[in-house]
């Protein structure tokens, strides 16, 4: 047995008004609560400092710098790596970045693996995004995530944590079979992601009863066809007029949903994942090295859309 408990921390909705501190101030409280009850790894929101600022149509650049990060930690989110490496919890975080290189200057929609000692062992830059990079007024809110975040360019990675592999990826990228076969390949045992899912989506509204569904549904069938453990972590709820899908989850590498909130608000769920268990599904009836044909799936990588 290899067990990890595992909590997801979901928030509710942060208000653009609210200070970083006042926003580290909850995550701080919900790491000592999952403390308290044994947690090991916590698993915090997408872009989980502030308010999901693409909603709003910013032309000012120092009004949008307001929601990145240059560096990490920083003065603020320092008392939650603190109290993380007092307590012996690793930790997942979700937040906007800037970054220098190559004498540019970079925003990703970033996400990181805090270990149990405090220390940053992995990095991800959303690949998947989603939304328009101009204003499209005819929208009750704006997805301006195409304008504010480049696509990453590391990829999909597998970092050593609590004697298993540990993957991240952000919100849109758990809709993508993509993103977890690659981790799939290389090995991953858990996988740590964040969201904010609007519950009205206005190029489909149709869909708009759905969301929980199509928000569940390429989860589990994700942690059974890779075999892996998956932690999913909303914010939630009416954050400055636009709601939110909860439904944070743990689910098991079988695509039972073994864990899922009942709130919109800052909500704590738990899970004991043994990462053995992963073994009956890769070892079994996805076994990559017996049973995939790689041959008939080039068009997947190579081309793409023709
Ligand atoms: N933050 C997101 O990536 N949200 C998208 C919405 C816009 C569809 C999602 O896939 O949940």
């Amino acid at each position: 047995m290899r067990p990890v408990n595992v909590a997801v921390a979901q928030l509710g909705p942060i208000l653009r008004s609210q200070t970083r501190e006042s926003v580290v101030t909850r995550l701080i409280s919900l790491l000592e609560q999952a403390g308290r009850a044994q947690g090991q790894f916590v698993v915090f929101p997408e872009l989980a400092l502030t308010t999901f600022f693409p909603r709003w149509y910013i032309t000012d650049d120092n009004e949008l710098d307001q929601f990145y990060e240059t560096q990490m930690p920083n003065h603020h989110t320092q008392p939650l790596f603190d109290r993380a490496k007092e307590l012996g919890i690793g930790f997942y975080l979700g937040y906007a970045e800037i970054a220098h290189e190559d004498g540019k200057k970079h925003r990703y929609n970033a996400s990181i693996l805090v270990d149990q000692a405090g220390s940053i062992i992995g990095k991800y830059r959303k690949v998947h995004l989603p939304g328009h990079h101009e204003h499209e007024p005819w929208r009750p809110f704006q997805h301006l995530e195409k304008r504010y975040f480049e696509s990453g360019g590391e990829g999909f990675n597998v970092w050593e944590m609590f004697g298993g592999k540990f993957g991240m990826c952000i919100c849109n990228d758990r809709r993508w079979p993509e993103t977890w076969r690659v981790m799939g390949l290389k090995g991953v045992e858990l996988v740590a992601l964040g969201y904010n899912t609007p519950t009205h989506y206005p190029p489909v509204p149709r869909h708009d009863h759905l969301q929980s569904f199509h928000h569940l549904m390429p989860m589990q069938a994700a942690a059974y066809q890779n075999g892996t453990w998956i932690a999913a972590a909303a914010k939630a709820g009416e954050e400055e007029g636009c709601m939110l899908l909860g439904h944070s989850c743990i689910i098991a590498p079988t695509g039972e949903i073994v864990a899922m909130s009942s709130t919109l608000e800052d909500e704590l769920i738990f899970a004991n994942c043994d990462l053995d268990r992963c073994l009956e599904i890769k070892d079994h009836i996805f076994n990559f090295k017996k049973h995939r044909q790689p041959r008939h799936y080039r068009i997947i990588s190579d081309s793409g859309i023709e």
